[in-house]
């Protein structure tokens, strides 16, 4: 016999969660009481929010759900923005919390931590939000979350047990684990016509999104097949490798790129919901005047704009495979085609792939080379880093031209539901899923105050990463929208600590380069420390002007 608590992290540990990210208090420590002895490391922040996106980095990194541990009302109440940065990026995400007495619920009785209706409050950023009112039934409830997670769209799920609940015995074990459903594969019907719409084509253009993030071999290998330029979103970098012939670049807000969108014959969209802020400063719908083949996971996204004539549920991977192995069917009894597969500089779709990219270059904004000339900094320094970004200047930039060498390795919060707070707790995350790789993280000034105190987290989670820091004294992109409509800047002109000695502070190393040699050698020596290194980039220091 186990406490309800307990099965829950015996399910866990079965279900091969390595780590739970939370605050203990009086409402969960029955949660915590198998932890000691079980596999899973615990990790803590100092705010609630800081956990969620901890685990969202985990989750992002790894591909593996972040589990976090918190407690009803405040604590639910503070990771909901993390859970909403998840939930719009399509992230998977487990928290579980406690809830008040069962016998007590609804009843507002003022009750410690007592948030009425917090299921509700919390379904608008969870797939599903739900109470457990037995303890034998949390092993469905379990799996229902790990069917979300390997089976469909993943994203953030909520377990809330009452507190009486917790610290019940309950029966039932961990061995014989409900089978959990993968993903869906194509309908052959939907295979073939596919196919037949790329085979038939002169001009085809990929989009590639989140949800292909798992699929990069099978992407590469069916654009090169179809020698079609591919256009990626952010959270889809690093599909095809710096430098392919077939990268036609990202940002679908820039013209070059709506028109070559506009301009295709067929166009091939995986996993992409055609975000807005894909798209940023200037959202406007994508025009699509051929054919569009939309493959996700989510049934929804595909009657949403764009409409799609072939809409294909099913698992990215799953589909590619499929439609290459009919394109080369066709191929085969084709005798009429050229051979394509052998994407040099010189075919067809590396051709347009250039034109296209070098257009889109000419409208990349000033700050853009200057942060790119950073980011090659840190990665020549720290090779094979993984970036992780807050809503800041640094990040529209390397949004628009960073290349990582691989997907699962580039992505902030200026997508989707677009949080201030984010880089530096997801970037602890991301630690943890990849120890050996660095890991940078980009933050302002402004984003970073509102999780300064994760720096704690890093030290005791011994998670050495290098925080670039973009000081510029300000929120300086709102400053600037302001600036633009002729409003006076009211409320963006914040007061700035003393970075590096709060960085110290917590036990971090801290600098602050004064040019381009000294932050070369700040990034040298921070890859050889193991303690967390700050590097703060002043904006107005005249090596960083542009
Ligand atoms: C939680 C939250 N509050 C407010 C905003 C609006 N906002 C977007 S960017 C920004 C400025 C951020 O300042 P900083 O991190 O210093 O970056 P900078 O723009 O100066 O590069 C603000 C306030 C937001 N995105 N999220
Ligand atoms: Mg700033």
């Amino acid at each position: 016999m186990a406490t309800c608590g307990e099965q829950l992290v015996r399910l866990l540990e079965a279900y091969g969660v390595e780590f739970a990210f939370g605050i203990p208090g009086v409402h969960t420590v029955e949660l915590y009481r198998g932890l000691s002895a079980s596999g899973i490391r615990h990790v803590t922040p100092r705010h609630e929010q800081g956990a969620g996106f901890m685990a969202d980095g985990y989750a992002r990194v790894s591909g593996k759900p972040g589990v976090c541990f918190v407690v009803t009302g405040p604590g639910m109440t503070n990771i909901m923005t993390a859970m909403g940065q998840a939930y719009a990026d399509s992230v998977p995400m487990l928290v579980v919390s406690s809830v008040n007495r069962t016998e007590q619920l609804g009843m507002g009785e003022g009750r410690l931590h007592e948030l009425p209706s917090q299921s509700r409050i919390v379904s608008g950023v969870s797939a599903f939000s739900h109470t457990l009112l037995h303890p034998d039934q949390l092993s469905q409830v379990m799996a229902r979350a790990f069917a979300i997670f390997s089976g469909s769209r993943p994203r953030p799920v909520h377990i809330e047990i009452p507190i009486d609940l917790i610290a019940r015995q309950a029966i039932g074990s961990v061995v014989g684990l409900r089978a959990i459903p993968k993903r869906p594969g194509p309908r052959p019907q939907e295979v073939e016509r596919a196919a037949r719409l790329l085979f038939e084509v002169k001009k085809p253009i990929v989009i590639l999104g989140g949800g292909a993030v798992d699929a990069a071999a099978l992407v590469r290998s069916l654009a090169e097949d179809l020698d079609a330029p591919v256009i990626n979103t952010i959270n889809a970098k690093g599909l095809l490798p710096p430098g392919h012939p077939l990268r036609a670049g990202e940002n679908m807000a820039f013209e070059p790129i709506r028109q070559a969108i506009a301009a295709a014959d067929v166009v091939l969209a995986v996993g992409t919901e055609f975000g807005e802020t894909e798209m940023y400063p200037q959202p406007k719908d994508v025009q699509i005047t051929g054919a569009l083949i939309r493959i996700d996971i989510d049934p929804e996204q595909l009657v949403r704009k764009p409409a799609a004539d072939l809409p294909i549920v099913s698992d990215a991977g799953l589909a590619l495979e499929a439609i290459s192995a009919g394109v080369a069917i066709m191929r085969k009894s084709d005798v009429k085609t050229i051979q394509t597969g052998s994407v040099g500089i010189d075919s067809p779709g590396a051709r347009r792939a250039t034109a296209i990219r070098t257009e889109t270059t000419k409208h990349w904004w000033p700050a853009v080379l200057l942060h790119q000339k950073i980011a090659g900094l840190a990665c020549e320094a720290l090779p094979d880093a993984i970036l992780v970004g807050d809503q800041t200047e640094p990040i529209y930039a390397l949004n628009q031209c960073f290349e990582p060498m691989r997907p699962r390795s580039y992505f902030n919060s200026s997508t989707g539901y677009g949080t201030l707070g984010y880089a530096l707790p997801a970037g602890i995350g991301a630690k943890l899923a990849a120890p050996d790789r660095p890991v940078v993280v980009l933050a302002g000034d402004g984003g970073l105050q509102f999780s300064i105190g994760e720096m704690a987290s890093a030290i005791e989670a011994k998670t050495p990463l290098v925080l670039l820091l973009w000081n510029n004294e300000g929120y300086g992109e709102i400053k600037t929208y302001m600036q633009e409509r002729a409003i006076t800047p009211i409320g963006v002109d914040i007061f700035t600590p003393d970075f590096v000695a709060i960085a110290r502070g917590f036990g971090w190393r801290a600098s602050q380069p004064r040019s381009f040699v000294e932050l070369a050698e700040a990034l040298k020596v921070a890859a050889c420390t193991t303690l967390p290194t700050l590097i703060e980039l002043r904006a107005d220091a005249p090596f960083l002007q542009y």
